[in-house]
Order: C-alpha cells, then structure tokens, then sequence
C-alpha cells in the first residue's frame, strides 16, 4: 500500500497516526530477503547501484510479494515515466499524450487496438530492460574498479558491507585473514539472500566470479530464465505457509506474518486484500484450480509473455473504452489520462480512481 492512497482514504487528522502505524508494521512485516534495503527512493546512489532493487520495471509483482502498483503505467510510458510527473505542466502532458497515442496507432486508423496496445507494451518493456542494461554497466563498474571484467563474492561483499557504513579496508583485511565480521543479525540475512543470488547468478562454470552479463541477471532476475525462476521461489518461499510450494488464494492473499495484528489494520487492508484476490483469481491462476503453482507465478510474471501483454492491452482498454468500441479513441485516453501517465490534464478533472 502506497503513501498516496493511505492519505486519500483518511481524513487528514487521523491518518497521520495510522500512516506511522501502518509503516512501523509495514516494515516488520516484510520478508527478511531484501527486506532491510528496500527503499523507493534510497538516500545512497550507492546502495542503488550494487544492489538488487525490491521494485522492477514492467515486472507484476515485487521481490517482497507486493503487486506492482505502477505497473500499467511502466509498460505504456516505457523509459520516457519520469516526463510525466505530477508538477508537468497539463498542457505538455496533453501534448505529449498525443504523440504517444500516434505511435501507438500504427496502422492511423485514428483508434488503439489490443493488437496495438500489445506491441506496444513489448516495445515499452523492451525499453525498461535497456536501460537497465545501461544502468548495470554502470554498477559493474563500481564493483569491478581494476576493470578485469569480473567480481568475487568477497569483493561485492566488502562493497556492500562498505555501502552500510562498515570500514571498507578493515573488512577486506578481515575477510582476507578469515576473520569474524561481526554484522548485525540483520544485515547477516541479507548478506545471506545475496550469497545465495550470487551464486545463482553465476552461470556455469560455476567459478563464483561474476561477469557483466552475470552481474545484470544478479540485479535483474527478469529478463534471465533461470533467476526468473528463482525469483519466483524466494516469492513463493516467503508467503506459502504450508510449505506445499503452491499458493492458496488464502496463502496469497494473507499479509506477511506479524502484520495485521489489530481489526483496525485489518480494516486498512481491505483494499489490498481485494486487489490480489481479483489478481490471484483473474490472472495468476490461469487454468482457475484455485492453486497458483509455481509455474502459473513465473508466466504471469515474465515480462517478455506476450500473451501477457496481450492481456494487459485489453485490460487498458476496457479501462478507458467509454464508447465500448474494444479500442481506445484519442477522446478516451486523454479523458483517463491519470490512469495512463499518473498525471492529470486540467479539461480532463475526472477522478478514475473512484472506479478502478
Ligand atoms: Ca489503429
Ligand atoms: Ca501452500
Ligand atoms: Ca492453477
Ligand atoms: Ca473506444
């Protein structure tokens, strides 16, 4: 759950103490993989760049298991996400709303197509992955300073333990004498889950050096088969509660252990709740057993499925399809422009929030 619809589901008074109970829980409750790095806007360009990020662009769910509350808008803004912050202007906005729409409509028959809408969500996630490509290059840069083109488990060990605050010569001194590293218990989880990654990440043979390509697929599960599918174990792992490596409907739609502990933060949740109930029964369980196996989890959550995309491009359409045409005319994309780009066009003051 995001700041934004806590604050717009309370009246400012109130909220503010919920907003700091809710957060306060919200961070315990979290999965311990990844857990203490997660951060939406992290303070440290540092902690950014080497380690693996909590939230993906253009990928459905979280590492923590939360859905991706922006993904519709990643895949239809591609790289081009930040242009449209909350503080454009409307009319730069209105204007650039238009381009989009042109490109969209490849054949110019002045409407959108799900056939159209879909290639352009492979364009648009083919777009996140290129620059996470080139943001990786930078990263593997800042592990690797001698340039031989690959990294120990010891080394990106010091760089991370470094990036907390930890004195980097005195830990690589201690590493190289086998010495004890006395890390909280905390950080030692997570330095753990990253072993554990790293060594996944590692293709054969298996020499723990990991190279550009490898490095990438350390920080970017989604695009490599093999960390897609361990992804989705660490996933799985983190919310079945029977150990059966499947996901009930109650498995995935109860909060992460320790959270909800009063009706009060029940109450607050409902909307969540609702949320993945209709993902779980929609889409994730694609042949509707009421059981998501671990393979429904890894095709709802591979970005290049285009039958995915196909889905998600009707599902944006029958969002703004006013007329029910089953394709999207300029008219309705610039009326839902919020739902679209997260921002708002002045002539255009129409809350679609209410409904979706
Ligand atoms: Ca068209
Ligand atoms: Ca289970
Ligand atoms: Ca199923
Ligand atoms: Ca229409």
């Amino acid at each position: 759950m995001t700041l934004r619809r806590i604050w717009s589901k309370w009246p400012n008074s109130i909220s503010l103490v919920l907003v700091v109970l809710f957060f306060a829980m919200d961070i315990q409750a979290r999965p311990a993989n990844m857990s203490a790095n997660r951060d939406k806007k992290p303070n440290s360009k540092e902690d950014n760049e080497i380690l693996p990020p909590d939230h993906l662009n253009g990928v459905k769910l979280e590492m923590d298991g939360h859905l991706n509350k922006d993904f519709h808008q990643e895949v239809f803004l591609g790289k081009d996400m930040e242009e449209f912050d909350e503080d454009s202007e409307p009319r730069k906005n209105r204007k650039k709303l238009i381009e989009i729409f042109s490109k969209v409509d490849t054949n110019v028959d002045r409407s959108i197509s799900a056939k159209e809408m879909q290639r352009w969500i492979m364009e648009k996630t083919e777009e996140h992955f290129q620059q996470a490509v080139k943001e990786n290059k930078i990263s593997f840069h800042a592990i690797d300073p001698d340039g031989d083109g690959h990294v120990t488990w010891d080394e990106y060990r010091v760089k991370f333990l470094a990036s907390k605050g930890f004195d980097e010569k005195e830990v690589a001194e201690k590493i190289k004498r086998n010495e004890d590293l006395k890390v909280d218990e905390e950080t030692q989880e997570v330095l753990e889950s990253l072993k554990d990654r790293w060594f996944q990440a590692d293709n054969p043979p298996a020499d723990q050096l990991l190279n550009e390509d490898e490095f990438l697929s350390f920080l970017h599960p989604e695009h490599s088969r093999g960390m897609l599918k361990y992804m989705v174990k660490e996933i799985v792992r983190d919310l079945d509660q029977d150990g059966n490596k499947k996901l009930t409907l109650s498995e995935f739609i109860s909060l992460p252990m320790g959270t909800a502990e009063n009706q009060e933060a029940q109450d607050i949740d409902d909307d969540w709740v609702r949320e993945r109930k209709k993902e779980f029964e929609e889409v994730i369980d694609a042949n509707h057993d009421g059981i998501v196996t671990m393979e429904e989890l890894e095709e709802y959550m591979d970005p290049m499925n285009e039958y995915n995309a196909l889905n998600e491009a009707k599902q944006m359409i029958a969002v703004a399809d006013e007329n029910q045409n089953h394709t999207l005319e300029l008219e309705e994309i610039l009326r839902y422009s919020e739902y679209f780009t997260g921002s708002k066009l002045m002539d255009y003051a129409r809350n679609v929030h209410e409904e979706f």
